[in-house]
């Protein structure tokens, strides 16, 4: 029996995206794929559009609805946890704007056998930012990785704050999801730091990142602000490796 694979896509106001993306996830045909969206009460009607994907593709895209905006973060983790309660054996999480390709699935699910997190990186060798970026943006995108996450925290992954990954059902069980506190954009950085803190086996495979074409972004200059305000709180959070002790229990 193949693998099982759950896509699970966070969306906020992403009703025209939202077919797209799944419809190109589909296109691959990928033996024991699946898809949850989870949606935070869109005011687009994204949710609602969600709901017919599920009826137009039965059993192949699922949706769980929250009340309201609850952060990327809660939505990741509910997200995951669903993934494991329905047995899937590799987890991926994407955004819905294109931002990542879904060419890169295939490839992910090579190297999961190997590893313990594929992690899509715009800055390993290879790896790409959209051309249309200004140096501007470029310069804070990479000074927030390479200077901020990696000096502050040590992590060793070029792109800490990467939002296009997979990860073995065992590294999510390993990291243990309850543990997780980050909610917002930090949480990848946390997902991050906890893996290689458990010697997790991580690997950067190069991606083009692309901008979204279509629907507005969330991260705004004070929800940057924040997200890079929040490294000290990881930091502070796993002060000592106590933090860390349960997780490494072994069953
Ligand atoms: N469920 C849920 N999804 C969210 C939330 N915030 C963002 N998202 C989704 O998370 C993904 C990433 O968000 P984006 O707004 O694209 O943020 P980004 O990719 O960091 O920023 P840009 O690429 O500049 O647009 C998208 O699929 C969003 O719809 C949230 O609070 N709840
Ligand atoms: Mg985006």
């Amino acid at each position: 029996m193949s693998d099982m694979t759950v896509v699970v896509i966070p969306t906020y106001n992403e009703v025209e995206n939202l077919p797209a993306i799944t419809a190109a996830i589909l296109a691959l045909h990928l033996e024991g794929l699946e898809i949850l969206v989870v949606d935070d009460a869109s005011p687009d009607g994204t949710g609602q559009v969600a709901d017919e994907l599920t009826r137009q593709y039965p059993g192949q895209i699922h949706v769980l609805h929250r009340p309201g905006k609850l952060g990327l973060g809660t939505a990741y983790v509910q997200g995951f946890t669903w993934a494991l309660d329905h047995g899937a054996d590799n987890i991926i999480q994407m955004d819905a704007d294109f931002s990542h390709s879904p060419n890169y699935i295939p490839q992910f699910l090579d190297l999961i056998r190997d590893y313990d997190v594929v992690v899509g990186s715009r800055y390993v060798r290879g790896g790409q930012l959209d051309k249309r970026w200004g140096w501007g943006r470029w310069f804070l995108s990479m000074w927030a990785n390479s200077i901020w996450v990696r000096l502050l925290l040590g992590v060793k992954t070029r792109d800490a704050t990467a939002g296009f990954k997979c990860w073995r059902r065992s590294a999510l069980e390993r990291i243990g999801l309850q543990h997780i506190r980050s909610n917002g954009y930090i949480f990848q950085v946390e997902m991050c730091y906890v893996a290689e803190k458990l010697g997790l086996r991580i690997k950067e495979i190069p991606i083009y990142f692309e901008d979204r074409h279509i629907g507005r972004s969330k991260m705004t200059a004070p929800v940057k602000l924040e997200a890079a305000l929040r490294v000290f709180e990881i930091r502070w959070r796993y002060r000592s490796r106590q933090r860390l002790a349960h997780q490494e229990e072994v069953p």
